[in-house]
């Protein structure tokens, strides 16, 4: 049943942030009330999309997450992309290493951009990255770890063979680029698949290789779309049918779904299909911006991602970069640019129609004052404080019952689209059912935002499922960013926020029903969340960030 979660209740986030200040060597502006807490962020400047295993490449080595970025290392601007490195031991705690590959050859000189880490036979890793040249023509290059017995692999090596893959045959040079993990056939040979658009039609070129190094272009694309503009930043991975664990890309499993994801118009879009190795053939359930079924990782503000197997703990976990809602001029003046999501496990959903995505256990090592009650009526009209935690700085959990939805208006999830109907029916309009909760995230604290900012609001259909009696809502909360899950995991909102008082003393969660019904929370639970610690290692200074 598709079932529209409209509007309405909500969590009003007014003032918020705290004052940052670097004890570093690369020290930003001391007025910082935008900069998170407990979302990873470089110590400085511009960063873009993942560059996976949770290298654009993430990927967890020797007890090591790695995560590599997109990243300027001269300002808070898009330019000079080199991929920053940064390690962690549960995906929370982060320190910051020098960066992993910089523009130097012709290949690559005017920027070393997307593309993600592969575990060759003997669980070495390896890297294939886009390099674009002096004009912006895109090759995929190689790296490997100069030393493969540190677990920090802090220094990597361009291969002498490079460019391996140079765009010829009909391939545009300037939409070439961001080749995904590869992974291993029953013939032993290796797949990556490389965004592209040819004659106008998003497309995931497949390349094939033996050796990983000599690459030969298959007559086929994996996939292509004639609904679509350029793919970016494609990601082709399984997912279990009859278990939660995740799967890695190479192995041999009955009983799983591929995903296919292409970053483009701003959002990360999948699809799910059957994948036969043999003669590579993808056969899909849905495909792109199907009518009423545009599936989406994130309805908000998220772009670029990658997954990656975390082996450690049987699970795949997707990575996703969030952009800034404000001007340039406001990243120059506070030093940086753009973050990432908290690191997401993804799961295909009971029905096997969708994706469920969920913030990893490990966040929750950070929640501290907890506030929680259960089963309160929240009267038509009415509003209330949930006070007791730091609303800068929170993870709330809340359960609805849900409400006799023949009063609810109805909709045809065919013919609306989410967002635009969020956007004309803010959560201030009055109805009997609601609004009561969603996902209003950018319009409900306009007065109190800052002028200037990109104040888009977003919207998302949940799936419901006729067994549901509850639906539920969790928000991250972290000063400038707000993430959101609804019905568990099954449509996800990423907002900016960038409240004009930035005082962590003046932030308040509010919940509130616009509706004349009542509506009632079946229960509520909300921490105050701690930093997360942030070292650098970079410039052999080992020195915390600390914040005030
Ligand atoms: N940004 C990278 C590209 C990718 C795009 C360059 C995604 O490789 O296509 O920084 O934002």
């Amino acid at each position: 049943m598709g079932v529209i979660w409209a509007v309405g209740f909500c969590f009003l986030l007014v003032g918020g942030g705290v004052e940052v200040e670097a004890s570093h060597d690369e020290s930003l502006p001391r007025e910082q009330p935008y900069r998170t807490a407990y979302h990873f962020q470089p110590p400085n400047n511009w960063m873009n999309g993942i560059t996976a295993h949770p290298f654009l490449g993430p990927m967890f080595y020797k007890g090591v997450y790695h995560l590599f970025y997109q990243y300027n290392p001269y300002a808070a601007v898009w330019g000079n992309i080199s991929w920053a490195h940064s390690i962690s031991y549960d995906l929370v705690d982060w320190i910051h290493l020098e960066p992993a590959i910089n523009p130097s050859e012709p290949f690559d000189i005017n920027g070393c951009w997307s593309g993600s880490t592969t575990f060759l036979h003997g669980g070495n890793p390896a890297i294939l990255y886009t390099g674009a040249d002096l004009k912006y023509r895109q090759f995929q290059n190689l790296v490997v770890p100069k030393n493969v017995s540190d677990p920090l692999l802090k220094e990597w090596v361009k291969s002498p063979l490079n460019p391996l893959l140079t765009p010829i045959d009909g391939i545009d040079p300037n939409n070439f680029r961001d080749p995904t993990t590869a992974w291993r056939g029953p013939d032993e040979v290796w797949r990556v698949i490389i965004g592209s658009m040819i004659n106008g039609q998003g497309m995931a070129l497949l390349y094939r290789s033996k050796d990983f190094v000599r690459w030969t272009r298959s007559k086929n694309p994996l996939h292509s779309s004639t609904k679509t503009g350029m793919w970016e930043c494609p990601d082709f991975y399984p997912v279990s049918i009859n278990s939660k664990n995740g799967v890695d890309s190479s192995a041999r499993r009955k009983f799983t779904k591929h995903v296919l994801k292409a970053s483009f118009n701003s959002s990360d879009h999948y699809i799910l299909g059957d994948y036969t190795p043999k003669r590579d053939r993808y056969l899909v359930d849905t495909d792109f911006m199907d009518n009423g079924l545009d599936l989406r990782y994130d309805y908000g503000k998220f772009y670029a991602s990658k997954t990656f197997y975390d082996g450690a703990k049987k699970r795949r976990i997707l990575w996703g970069w969030v952009t800034e809602s404000d001007s340039e001029s406001d990243d120059i003046r506070k030093g940086w640019s753009g973050l990432q999501a908290i690191p997401r496990s993804i799961q295909l959903s009971s029905t096997g129609r969708q994706l469920v995505l969920w913030p990893i256990e490990e966040l929750e090592k950070l929640r501290t004052q907890h506030v929680s009650f259960n089963d309160k009526e929240l009267k038509g009209g009415s509003v209330f404080e949930v006070s007791g935690i730091s609303a800068a700085q929170a993870d709330v959990e809340v359960s609805f019952d849900l409400p006799n939805l023949d009063e609810a208006e109805s909709i045809d999830p065919n013919s609306v689209d989410p967002q635009q109907l969020c956007s004309q029916k803010e959560a201030s309009v009055r109805s009997t059912l609601g609004p009561f909760a969603g996902y209003e995230s950018n319009s409900f604290y306009r007065s109190s935002l800052r002028e200037g900012l990109d104040k888009t609001t977003y919207g998302a259909f949940v799936y419901l499922d006729h067994r549901d009696d509850k639906i539920s809502l969790r928000s991250l909360i972290d000063h400038s960013i707000i993430e959101s899950f609804g019905g568990d995991g099954r449509a996800c909102i990423t907002a900016r926020v960038y409240p004009k008082v930035a005082n962590d003393r003046e932030a308040h969660l509010y919940m509130f029903n616009n509706g004349t019904r009542s509506v009632r929370i079946s229960s509520l639970n909300a921490w105050s969340m701690k930093r997360a610690q942030i070292y650098s290692l970079r410039r052999r200074r080992k020195s915390p960030i600390t914040y005030k």
